[in-house]
C-alpha cells in the first residue's frame, strides 16, 4: 500500500490534471485537504490530537477537568462559556507544541501525566456565538479524534446529529445514529 505522502502527491496531481474538468471551488478544496495531510505527515506516530465537542452546557470543560483531576479548563454556569479552543498536552514535547500551534492552539497546559496525546476543550457548536462553531468547524479536519458529549436535554439536536456527526461519520470508521 502506499505511504500517505504518495497518496498527497497523486492528490496533488490530480487536482492539477482537473483543471477545466471540475470547478475552481472543487480544486480549491480538494488542494486544501493535500496540504493539510501533508502538513499533519510530519507528525504521524508522535503526535495525537483528541477534542472534546458538543452544545454549549454539555459538559466538554468539565469533562477536561475531570480526567486531568484538577481545574484546567474554565467552567461556567453561563452559556456559552468557552471562547477558545483549549489543549492538555505533555510537557516539553516539542512536536506536540508545533502541532498545536500549526492548528492555531496557543492556550495550552502542561499535562505531566501522559505523552504523544493532547486533549482539546473545544467552544461550543450550537449557541448564539456564530464564531465558536466556526472555530470547531475549522479545526475538526485536523483532529484524530473526537470526543463527542451529548447534553441529556437535548440529545437528538439536529445540528449535533445532521451537521456534525453524519458529516464526519463519513471521514472515519465510526458510524452514528438518531
Ligand atoms: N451552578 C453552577 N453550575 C456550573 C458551574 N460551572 C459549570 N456548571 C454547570 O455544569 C455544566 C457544564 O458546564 P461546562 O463544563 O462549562 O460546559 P461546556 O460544555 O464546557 O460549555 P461551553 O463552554 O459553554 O461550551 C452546565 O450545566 C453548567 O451550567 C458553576 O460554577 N456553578
Ligand atoms: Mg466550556
Amino acid at each position: 500500500m502506499a505511504d500517505l505522502g504518495e497518496l498527497v502527491d497523486l492528490l496533488d496531481l490530480a487536482v492539477a490534471d482537473a483543471a477545466g474538468v471540475s470547478t475552481p471551488a472543487d480544486r480549491e478544496a480538494a488542494a486544501t485537504i493535500a496540504a493539510a495531510l501533508r502538513r499533519r505527515r510530519d507528525y504521524l506516530g508522535s503526535a495525537i490530537v483528541v477534542a472534546i465537542a458538543g452544545g454549549t452546557g454539555s459538559g466538554k470543560s468539565s469533562l477536561l477537568n475531570a480526567l486531568a483531576g484538577e481545574e484546567i479548563a474554565s467552567t461556567s454556569p453561563i452559556r456559552p462559556h468557552t471562547n477558545e479552543p483549549m489543549a492538555w498536552a505533555p510537557s516539553g514535547d516539542d512536536t506536540m507544541r508545533a502541532l498545536l500551534e500549526s492548528m492555531g492552539i496557543s492556550s495550552i497546559v502542561d499535562n505531566s501525566s501522559m505523552s504523544s496525546i493532547a486533549l482539546l476543550d473545544l467552544p461550543d457548536i450550537d449557541s448564539i456565538v456564530d464564531d465558536h462553531r466556526a472555530t470547531v468547524e475549522e479545526l475538526l479536519p485536523h483532529i484524530d479524534a473526537v470526543i463527542w458529549v451529548f447534553d441529556p436535554v437535548k440529545y437528538s439536536d439536529p445540528t449535533m446529529h445532521d451537521d456534525f456527526l453524519r458529516r464526519w461519520s463519513a471521514t472515519s470508521a465510526s458510524s452514528c445514529s438518531r
